[in-house]
């Protein structure tokens, strides 16, 4: 009896280690996976990637691989966006803004001025409203996983420096490509112009365009400190980055891969989003060391700005909806009474 036991004990682990292994085996599969980015890899989008690669080889126990590939060596946003969708492509993280041609609802997080500060940011987009339109992406062959923060934007230019509304005028403007920008820009007087991030540096080294608007540590880590002169603080916009997953790789994914890769990617989020505002308080002084002459907006000049760019609401409201416009509102100033 006592040997049957011993005997039934001994094949009943072996079970359980076969069946563990299994499951383990089967869960994971070896797979590489291709995560594009457009700035380099000595930005914070870079550092993110970095930290997202590591978090998902060892959650994987090294059977998913990342290759993170920077400076949008596998194209634009909107060039990987579409090659996520097609499956040619697994994984990239780019801009909200360029994805309003896919799902129309991303564009009420270019609504300027929408938040005040990052918590708020943080609170709507980690919240319903933010996974509501994130799922959005679905129907389009996208997955988004999370938001991380590229961050309040201020403008840049190498003709004057903007004291007022009317030194915009005229200014040749690079903006995403994305109508609400390309409005707002207009409406402000400039003369906008939308063209890729990836072509951003040497359309104004060769004075294409004159200007652009992107946060402190982009204009950091792109070097655009080399070609533009004048830096005016106007925190127009808080932009969102996305965490994208092509649905036709995802679906063939099992859900321990699935969770693999979500969780590491809340864990960029929080990584990124410290690293990104740690980097933004001393960017402006580097900036500044850098040789760039910064100015603020005057407060008169800063609430004509706001005044101008109102315009544009209704606008954004009629093409997302009225009722994700409301709930977007409502949240925002939830998440301002908090
Ligand atoms: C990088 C872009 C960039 C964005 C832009 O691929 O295009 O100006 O701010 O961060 O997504």
């Amino acid at each position: 009896m006592k040997t049957f036991r011993r005997t039934l004990l001994a094949a009943l682990s072996v079970a359980a280690i076969t069946c563990s292994f299994q499951v383990a085996a089967q869960d994971f599969k070896p797979r590489i996976i291709r995560f594009g980015y457009g700035l380099n890899e000595v930005s914070n989008q870079g550092r993110a990637t970095k930290l997202f690669a590591e978090e998902v080889e060892k959650a994987s126990g090294g059977k998913m691989k990342v290759r993170a590939i920077g400076a949008a060596a596998l194209g634009s946003d909107v060039q990987m966006q579409q090659a996520l969708i097609g499956g040619a492509q697994e994984m990239m993280v780019g801009s909200t803004a360029t994805l309003v041609g896919i799902t129309k609802e991303m564009a009420i997080w270019d609504t300027p001025f929408l938040f005040n500060n990052a918590k708020e940011a943080d609170v709507v987009l980690d919240g319903p409203v933010g996974q509501k339109v994130m799922d959005k992406l679905q129907e389009k062959g996208l997955v988004g996983l999370v938001y991380w923060e590229n961050g309040f934007r201020n403008l840049t230019n190498s003709k004057r420096p903007v004291n007022k509304l009317e030194d915009m005028d005229g200014i040749k403007l690079r903006v995403m490509q994305n109508n609400v920008f390309l409005d707002s820009f207009k409406t402000l007087g400039a003369n906008a112009v939308p063209l890729p991030f990836s072509e951003l540096f040497t359309a104004l080294e060769t004075k294409t365009v004159d200007g652009q608007e992107n946060p402190y540590n982009t204009i950091l880590s792109s070097k655009f400190y080399e070609v533009q002169k004048y830096l005016t603080v106007t925190n127009h916009v808080y932009s969102p980055w996305i965490v994208l997953v092509s649905k036709k790789y995802w679906d063939g994914l099992s859900k321990a891969e699935q969770k693999v890769l979500l969780d590491a990617a809340k864990k960029s989020r929080d990584f990124e989003r410290q690293d990104t505002r740690a980097e933004a308080d001393k960017a402006l002084a580097d900036l500044k060391a850098k040789g760039m002459q910064v100015n603020e907006l005057p407060a008169a000049e800063a609430s004509r700005m706001r005044e101008k760019l109102a315009a544009v609401n209704a606008g954004i409201a009629a093409n997302v909806g009225e009722a994700l416009w409301k709930e977007v509102q409502g949240a925002v100033a939830q998440a301002r009474a908090a």
